[in-house]
């Protein structure tokens, strides 16, 4: 069923330039141009369903969490836990139980690398992750490693960008503890093969993390058919709040691992001699949550779910398959990421201009983009650059917006020559 809603949805086209209507922020003109907004592997605009939504619990709900006997909060409670089997709908998680409100991805990350460090990681045991990591995904598990005398094992990427599935097969061993990779890379675009990852480490028993910050704003995601054990995403990538993301973690793995963080609400019962830890989810959300940020990411995920991500990943994929050639088509433009599977991130540098001059005279156009290494410096070494210019798109980028962009590119030629 789901599926073919899938090829439905992805058949009828969305209307980007209607959608950007329901984005405040897009209306605007920057340094004196109408605002082209490329830089949302970095953080999406939010619509104006979110921002009414956000309004709206601090106007009518606004209370703690948990904890009251009065009206206001449970109206908070029930928009905070309603927001958590939102997010369980959206990603197919099994129980909502298994949804744990975190600040973001690089939280998420760095729960399970201490959470599941703390019970399962030992000296010599090893950790595999990719070389096209974002920092959050490299660092906390550089940091395990750090504590435990545990290493790291970094599987390669080919030139185009691409994870040699050979190489990393060999990698598991009877010491490999987790598996930790993106789905989508913030600096190349590939869509990595999570599924053929995620089946070769568990006919080893080696439980997956997939980092899909920059995957669930843009295509289908559900949990139970990739088979992940954890999946890790913030809120402000899709659409949604900062300040709010997720970890989705197994029921049985979650259930294993010691809390991360101790305080209010992840307990059952505190005495000075002994305290007992509470029941999924909220044995990890130690503290008064983010509440206005779930609700509004649940806002989110409903507007994502109305307009369908089959759609969106169809939309997005035909700007990239557009945007391409036309970037090609600029002497001295090259880009960096070139995989079979790509998602709509454009990575590039354009002669010998440095990235943050293009960045910066882009800007005076009105055009947004992100220049830099990306918090993935290992990526830029593999291709001895000190940094990329990076185009990303979203759902409310338009043909008009690549244009823009090359018209932009045209101009910078003719001022470097
Ligand atoms: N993982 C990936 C693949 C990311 O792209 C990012 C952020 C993170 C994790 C961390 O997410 P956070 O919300 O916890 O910060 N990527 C980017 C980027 O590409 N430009 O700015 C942030």
């Amino acid at each position: 069923m789901r599926d073919i809603k899938r090829d439905i949805e992805a058949e009828t086209p969305l209307d980007a330039e209607a959608l950007r209507a329901d984005f405040p922020v897009l209306g605007q003109q920057v340094n004196g141009k109408p605002l082209v907004y490329l830089d949302n592997a970095a953080s999406t605009q939010k619509p104006r369903v979110v921002i009414d939504r956000l309004k709206r619990y601090y106007e009518t709900e606004n209370a703690n969490v948990h904890r009251g006997v009065h009206v206001l909060s449970q109206r908070a409670t029930d928009a905070f836990e309603g927001a958590r089997e939102t997010v369980r709908g959206f990603i197919n998680a099994s129980d909502s139980k298994e949804i744990i409100f975190v600040r973001g991805a690089t939280e998420a990350i760095n729960l399970v690398a201490w959470s599941f460090g703390q019970k399962y990681v030992n000296k010599d045991d090893e950790i595999v992750i990719s070389a096209m990591e974002h920092h959050s995904n490299i660092v906390p598990w550089q940091m395990l490693c750090e504590r435990t005398g545990a290493h790291l094992r970094v599987i390669p990427m080919n030139r185009d960008g691409e994870l040699d599935m050979d190489v990393y097969a060999d990698m598991l061993g009877s010491r490999t503890r987790l598996v930790a990779v993106g789905h989508v890379s913030n600096a190349l675009g590939t869509v990595n093969p999570v599924a053929e990852i995620i089946d070769k480490a568990h006919r080893k028993n080696i439980p997956v993390l997939v980092d899909g910050a920059q995957s669930v704003p843009h295509m289908p995601v559900d949990v139970q058919e990739m088979d992940c054990d954890f999946f890790a995403f913030s809120g402000h990538k899709m659409y949604g709040p900062t300040g709010i993301g997720v970890l989705y973690g197994r029921a049985e793995l979650l259930d294993a691992m010691p809390p991360y963080q101790g305080g209010g609400d992840m307990i059952r019962s505190v005495t000075f001699k002994k305290t007992t830890f509470n029941t999924l989810p909220y044995k990890f959300e130690a503290g008064t949550p983010h509440i206005a940020g779930a609700v509004g990411l649940a806002a989110a995920v409903e507007y994502l779910t109305g307009i369908g991500m089959a759609r969106i990943a169809a939309h997005e994929s035909s700007l990239l398959e557009y945007a391409t050639p036309r970037l090609l088509e600029l002497d001295g433009l090259s880009i960096y990421g070139n995989a079979g599977n790509k998602a709509a991130v454009i990575s590039f540098l354009f002669g010998d201009v440095h990235p943050h001059d293009i960045g910066t005279i882009l800007d005076q156009a009105g055009i947004a983009i992100r220049t830099g290494h990306h918090c993935a410096q290992p990526v830029m070494d593999f291709y001895s650059i000190p940094a990329t210019a990076r185009a990303s798109f979203g759902l409310y980028n338009t043909r008009g917006d690549v244009d823009r962009l090359v018209e932009g590119l045209n101009e910078i030629k003719e001022v470097f020559g």
